[in-house]
């Protein structure tokens, strides 16, 4: 893709055949000034396949890659690839319409005056209507957790952000243990901890419209492990 824009919109996607093609029109038609980067692990729905079919319409590229390697993983790609790429933000956005391209713009015009923008559900505006009552709970247990043991009030475990690439150069978020929504909790605590700016927009978000979920046992507990591990550095540093 030749470069256009000065932002790149990264989304990954594992089985998303459902949704990508809405979703890809619907930015489309709000001729936002994005370069949009799409990284599939191999979906076996042909998800890349689709999306690739929007590359003649918008400054699109899709990286596949060989298999399912993980949210994390596939934001340190886009990462790199803006960087390489020089690109000045980058902002990240799921495919399951969780995160309305409604909102890209608003995102998109205060990440011009700070660091990092993250979408929040627990603003005022903003919520999880839709949700069921056990995934609300749990993931309201998350924020608290979150903003009680690392000290940090965002909505950390959301993926719909803005990051300048120039605070992406200074993190070493290549060094980003955690994978999933850990990985997410990790990176802004670690962003926040060096100082930069961070603002939040309120965003409601509606569950996944369609396709399955991925979220799964596993994946809860590797969010509290990372919780509980940086919540301890963090102890241990204020100690020293
Ligand atoms: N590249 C890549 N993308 C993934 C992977 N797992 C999930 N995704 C994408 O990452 C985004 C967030 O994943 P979701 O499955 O929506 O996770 P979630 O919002 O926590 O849970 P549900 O909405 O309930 O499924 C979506 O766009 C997914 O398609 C993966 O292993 N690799
Ligand atoms: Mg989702």
């Amino acid at each position: 893709m030749a470069k256009r824009f000065d932002t790149l919109l990264v989304i990954p996607t594992y089985n998303e055949a459902a949704n990508i093609p809405q979703l890809l029109r619907q930015i489309g038609t709000q001729a936002l000034p994005l370069d949009l980067l799409i990284i599939d692990d191999n979906s076996p729905d042909g998800t890349a396949q689709l999306a690739e079919t929007f590359s003649n319409e918008f400054p699109l590229k899709v990286i596949r890659r060989s298999g399912k390697l993980g949210v994390g993983s596939a934001h340190k790609e886009g990462f790199r690839y803006a960087i390489q790429n020089n690109y000045a933000a980058v902002m990240t956005m799921d495919a399951d319409f969780a995160h309305s391209p409604e909102y890209l713009r608003e995102m998109l015009s205060k990440g011009s005056t700070s660091d990092v923008v993250v979408g929040s559900r627990y603003l005022k505006g903003g919520g999880l209507p839709g949700w069921s009552l056990p995934r609300r709970l749990l993931t309201y247990a998350a924020h608290r957790l979150t903003v009680h043991l690392l000290g940090i009030p965002y909505d950390c475990t959301g993926g719909f952000r803005h990051y300048r690439t120039s605070l992406l150069r200074q993190i070493h978020f290549d060094g980003v243990q955690s994978e999933g929504n850990a990985f997410l909790i990790e990176l802004i605590f670690q962003i926040s901890r060096r100082g930069f700016s961070i603002s939040q927009i309120p965003i409601v978000i509606n569950s996944r419209r369609l396709g399955e979920s991925k979220i799964s046992r596993t994946e809860i507990l590797r969010a509290l492990k990372t919780v509980c591990r940086l919540c301890l550095g963090r102890m241990a540093g204020n100690r020293s």
